[in-house]
């Protein structure tokens, strides 16, 4: 594939990630578990999946994109768009960290600093779609993000063979999209009875409000330190996936405390640092949460492997890490 300025694009822009087996997480949840190591990914996280083939699908005759995002996101555009030589605009609310700024900078993207959580920023987002022409990249509400979010299914089915299954399969929820995506994974493999445990945390609950309503509802404000989970409005299609009896879609919160410990716990046990967003997903394995739904008879006692996406982040450093541990007092 050739871009406008004659440059050779590959064929995607994600790549194929390792698919570990944890022992220290395995004695923790009493089952094996398997890692989907998302954080290994160009750009930090599962991101790049969905927003590599969005941008391929809707930005080769683009003259830039912009991209509302508490991150990620915006990390993944970002660097999709250096590679495809065009310019790119990340719109951030005033509650992302400094130094992923920096990193988006570092990626060749001009940053706007926008409103207080991702919703205001995507507004703003949306307003230069319009009065710059630009094309815009939305971090989770699109069926071509999950279609590239689904690869992450595909390629744990090529790792593990046609023998074996997973019991369950743990993500965290922003906007829904990476759920979505992995909805969409296991249709295409034909996993739909493998169940899903979709983590958030309190204070970014949106998809959980939305559940406990019984309809999709608007949070009045992100009060969790994980903002890349702060979303007020959880995607429309990754609600009705809740509602329907196609797939089972158990959805849990921790605090930003159990989350905070996953990322701790993990990155003394599996020596890879993750954000809190990504935290949300392990706390379901070290604070017991597996085995509480087991016990609740909500997960089969006898479980097969447990799939861990581990959707990694950008928005950590050691110094952010001792920040959080300030805030959380933990
Ligand atoms: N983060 C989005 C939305 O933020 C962003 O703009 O980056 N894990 C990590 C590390 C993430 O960055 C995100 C999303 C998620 C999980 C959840 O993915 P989603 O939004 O597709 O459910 C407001």
């Amino acid at each position: 594939i050739k871009n406008e300025i004659g440059c050779t694009m590959a064929k995607h822009f994600h790549v194929n990630t390792p698919l570990l087996e944890s022992i220290s997480m395995s004695k923790h949840v009493g089952t094996t578990v398997f890692l989907k190591m998302e954080n290994s990914q160009p750009s930090g996280s599962f991101k790049i999946r969905g927003i590599g083939h969005l941008c391929q699908q809707r930005a080769t005759q683009s003259k830039g994109v912009v991209c509302s995002s508490g991150g990620n996101a915006g990390m993944a555009a970002a660097y999709v768009a250096r590679k495809m030589g065009l310019p790119a605009t990340i719109v951030v609310p005033s509650s992302t960290p400094q130094l992923v700024v920096q990193r988006l900078k570092d990626q060749g993207a001009t940053v706007k600093i926008v409103g207080k959580v991702w919703d205001d920023a995507n507004g703003e987002a949306l307003r230069l779609t319009e009065t710059e022409g630009l094309t815009y990249v939305p971090p989770f509400d699109d069926p071509l993000l999950w279609q590239g979010h689904a690869s992450i299914i595909t390629e744990v089915a090529a790792s593990l063979g046609p023998v074996v299954k997973p019991g369950a399969v743990l993500v965290s929820v922003g906007g829904g999209g990476l759920l979505c995506g992995v909805i969409q994974g296991l249709k295409d493999v034909g996993w739909t009875d493998v169940p899903i445990i979709a983590m958030e945390t309190v204070g970014a609950d949106c998809l959980n409000a939305a559940v406990k309503a019984g309809r999709v509802v608007t949070l009045d404000d992100i009060t969790s330190e994980a903002k890349c989970l702060g979303a007020k409005t959880v995607c429309k299609k990754a609600f009705e996936c809740t509602q329907s009896s196609e797939l089972t879609i158990i959805s849990e919160l921790v605090t930003d405390q159990q989350a905070l410990h996953a990322v701790e716990t993990f990155l003394d046990e599996e020596r890879v640092l993750v954000e809190l967003a990504c935290g949300a997903s392990l706390a379901a394995v070290y604070s017991g949460l597996i085995r509480r739904l087991q016990d609740e008879g909500r997960l089969p006692t006898v479980l097969g492997p447990l799939l861990v996406i581990v959707c990694g982040g950008s928005s950590i450093d050691m110094k952010q890490l001792a920040n959080l541990k300030h805030k959380l007092q933990t």
